[in-house]
């Protein structure tokens, strides 16, 4: 478990990347003049940078046109940060234009608030691009990459092109949305695929971390476990880490003079009643006009607190530069108008709005003063402010208003968790909050104390760096995918073997995949090719199936091939009969059972269907809806492997199949029973693209010649390209052997290898 101490060292550096550096040149400062950057995101990374081995990447604050002025900046900056430089323009539409007008509401599900017209996207990859070019240039391979946030979510896959070793994380600071709003974005697969070559990818909440999973099944169609997704032979973890704040340094600093002097003067300015507290960017993320409508809306009922209640909102100026913001400025400065006209008394106006930002010891004071927090986004990502309003009570007293769709509620459930859309509860848990009696605040206030005690900040860093370094690194197999120079020099050096054996997988391997089995009849070329091969001097090839006898003779049949059909119950050996391998089916008393499940699966998931075999049966949801044809697989295989605990027979999830089959059958097994005793010298060609192809394998005997044409986990040697890819290297393979020139790689195939 990661102690919450310092980054180990002498174990490369972490290369952090956020959009905004740490430090920040002030605007037309001359000489340059550097200083800290605001916010939460640059205070949690700060112990992490501070441990000594950290390069930053990110943003100076200030917009230029290339030439000197880059050059000045980055001699003024610490050596430990990288400025990566934008002009003016390019902020404007990567920042504003995209990252912030675009990807920001629709993560906060506001959808009203993206544009109807998305433009600009190439400046978001192109601001991307340049930061894989600032952070490739500096990367070294013992290096660790944790990419920060929104701005930045195709890097990890840029990155990953250009480093294929590196370990890189990526943490989301904003909830990644439900994959029902994720999906209207329109460069999804894009995000996604850029995510996906990060080799962690760290959430606040566990809902984050669930919706990332639906939509990598919705959009990309890739199934994720409960906490890791493979992708093209890597396993990309996803994690929930719930960002702290440093509440010890919160703490002290409320019990300096300096801060206890600014509380008592806030409180003293704001009369003798109740002090109710916001401070939030001025975003419409965090919910600012329902806020004062629930002011408003116990104003009407309890006129009690007409003359004794205050609301302190800062509101601190965010994003000048985009329309939106200024236009929810104009908006609550009326409404705050408009409540202030109608309550405000000769001593007191019920809305104290501030429009600015305030330094440490105000906000410290604001927080120790408040009688209550009220922290109402519609969506937040966390919410720091929550945390360091409990942090600063050193008192022990005052009570939180959490909105529900902030991610610290998932933590924080001592608080006064509402409904930020809904006025009247706001206003209910208010007068809930004013009235509650000391002995409960203190009981809630203590729990929520030791909760953000228990999380500070750098156990977040550290724990995800931590993570990010366990992550085995897997080296997988060669690729061969779009490298048809590698696959022809492959079947070039196969081609002077004296004699071989092809063990081809027939479904996914020589044929693609298809919506139904039978759809996937070998065509002329691929029979003329294996008839080939069969003839072809001291090479032998077997056709390892899970299909049954049936379908493998009426699409086989006729060539001298050996044939295994249902992973091994049956067999044919070159030029002879099928034998069957394993008893006759009413032995298997698992078997009506079973089928009875697959029956009721297939009943209540429309498009699936069943697939009975001699023995095995299979529960195919190719033409099921996706998410629900993935969920009641997973389920189905719980289910089956709970019925199936004392019997002889084995579970096996495949692509979109989910098969049970007897034990005695795999297809290992059966290419073993095929060879018998096989010379030593014939080599074993393995080609398969599903789990049950990995017994084929393994049973290669340790030949280096073992394919696996899909992105699954494998102990193939080689990862290629689906059927066509195979077939090219087949087709390679015979005509070397036959003495002829081989066929040259085509133009299509090289420009495949480029794009
Ligand atoms: C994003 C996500 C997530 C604010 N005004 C002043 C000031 N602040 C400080 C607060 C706090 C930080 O800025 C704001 O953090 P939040 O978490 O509340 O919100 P976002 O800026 O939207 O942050 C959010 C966060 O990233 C981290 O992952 O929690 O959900 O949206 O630390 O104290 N500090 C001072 N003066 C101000 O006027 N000194």
């Amino acid at each position: 478990m990661p102690d919450g101490k310092g980054v180990e060292e002498g174990r490369g550096r972490v290369l952090l990347v956020s959009n905004r550096l740490p430090v920040s040149i002030a605007p037309n400062s001359e000489p340059i003049v550097v200083k800290p950057s605001p916010g939460g995101l640059a205070t949690g990374l700060r112990s992490v940078h501070a441990s000594g081995s950290s390069l930053w990447f990110g943003w100076p604050g200030v917009n230029t046109e290339p030439g000197e002025e880059r050059e000045r900046i980055a001699r003024a900056l610490p050596p430990s940060v990288v400025p990566v430089h934008f002009s003016a323009d390019e902020m404007a539409r990567f920042y504003d234009g995209i990252a912030n007008g675009v990807i920001w509401p629709l993560f906060h599900y506001l959808l009203e608030r993206v544009p109807g017209d998305i433009r600009d996207w190439s400046s978001y990859e192109s601001a991307n691009q340049r930061f894989a070019d600032a952070v490739a240039k500096e990367a070294r391979p013992d290096d660790l990459i944790w990419v920060q946030d929104y701005h930045l979510l195709l890097l990890p896959g840029l990155l990953r092109d250009r480093l294929p070793r590196a370990r890189i994380g990526f943490f989301l600071h904003i909830p990644f949305p439900s994959s029902e709003v994720f999906r209207i974005l329109p460069y999804r697969e894009a995000v996604l695929q850029g995510l996906l070559g990060a080799d962690l990818i760290g959430f606040h909440t566990f809902n984050d971390q669930r919706h990332f999973s639906a939509a990598l099944l919705s959009v990309l169609g890739f199934d994720s476990e409960l906490d890791r997704v493979e992708v093209e032979g890597r396993s990309v973890r996803l994690h929930v880490f719930p960002m702290g704040i440093d509440a010890a340094s919160f703490a002290a600093r409320a019990l300096e003079p300096d801060v206890i002097a600014a509380s008592d003067k806030l409180r003293a300015s704001h009369g003798a009643g109740k002090l109710v507290l916001g401070i939030d960017r001025l975003d419409y993320t965090k919910g600012l006009t329902r806020k004062f409508l629930a002011i408003e809306r116990l104003l009407e009922r309890s006129p009690k607190y007409r003359d004794n209640l205050r609301l302190l909102q800062v509101a601190v100026p965010s994003r000048e530069n985009v329309s939106a913001y200024r236009e929810l400025k104009r908006e609550i400065e009326e409404i705050a108008g408009r409540i202030n006209g109608a309550y405000a008394t000769l001593h007191s106006a019920p809305i104290h709005y501030v429009y600015d930002s305030v330094d440490q010891t105000e906000l410290v004071a604001s927080y120790r003063a408040a009688d209550v927090m009220l922290v109402t986004p519609l969506r937040d990502g966390m919410n720091l402010v929550a945390k360091e309003y409990v942090a600063s009570r050193v008192d022990g007293d005052g009570v939180l208003i959490l909105s529900e769709f902030a991610g610290a509620a998932s933590e924080l459930a001592e608080a006064l968790v509402v409904n930020p859309y809904d006025v009247a509860a706001i206003a209910g848990s208010l007068e809930r909050a004013l009235e509650m009696d000391e002995p409960e605040r203190r009981r809630r206030m203590r729990r929520l104390r030791e909760k953000v005690e228990a999380r500070p900040v750098e156990l977040w860093a550290n724990s995800f760096i931590s993570t990010l370094r366990l992550e085995p690194t897997s080296l997988g197999p060669s690729d061969l995918r779009r490298r048809p120079e590698q696959v022809a020099a492959l079947a070039d050096e196969l081609a002077t073997q004296p004699e071989l054996v092809f063990a081809l997988d027939y479904d996914g391997t020589l044929v693609p995949i298809q919506s139904t089995p039978d759809a996937a009849a070998p065509d002329e070329e691929l029979c003329a090719l294996l008839a080939g091969l069969a003839e072809a001097p001291n090479v032998r090839v077997a056709v390892v199936s899970g299909r049954t006898v049936e379908s493998l003779e009426r699409f086989l049949g006729r060539l001298p091939l050996a044939l295994v059909a249902e992973h091994g119950v049956w067999t044919r050996t070159w030029g002879g009969k099928w034998t069957r391998n394993i008893e006759d089916v009413t032995a298997h008393a698992w078997r009506a059972p079973v089928l009875a499940m697959l029956d009721d699966y297939c009943a209540r998931t429309p498009g699936s269907s069943v697939e009975q075999k001699t023995v095995g049966l299979a529960w195919h949801y190719r033409n099921a809806e996706r998410q629900l044809g993935a969920t009641r697989a997973r389920e189905l295989r719980l289910n089956l492997v709970q019925i199936l605990a004392r019997q002889p027979a084995t579970v096996l999830g495949g692509r979109k199949v989910v098969e049970v089959r007897p034990q005695e059958a795999d297809k290992g097994g059966a290419l073993k029973r095929l060879l018998g005793d096989a010379p030593a010298r014939e080599v074993i060609v393995a080609m398969g693209d599903d789990r049950s192809d990995e017994e084929l394998f393994r049973a290669a005997g340790g030949s280096p010649y073992t394919f696996a044409a899909s992105s699954l986990p494998t102990h193939a040697h080689y990862r290629i390209d689906g059927p066509p890819a195979v077939r090219d290297l087949l087709a390679r393979f015979l005509a070397k052997r036959r003495g002829h020139e081989p066929p040259s790689i085509s133009a299509e195939q090289r420009e495949g290898a480029l794009t």
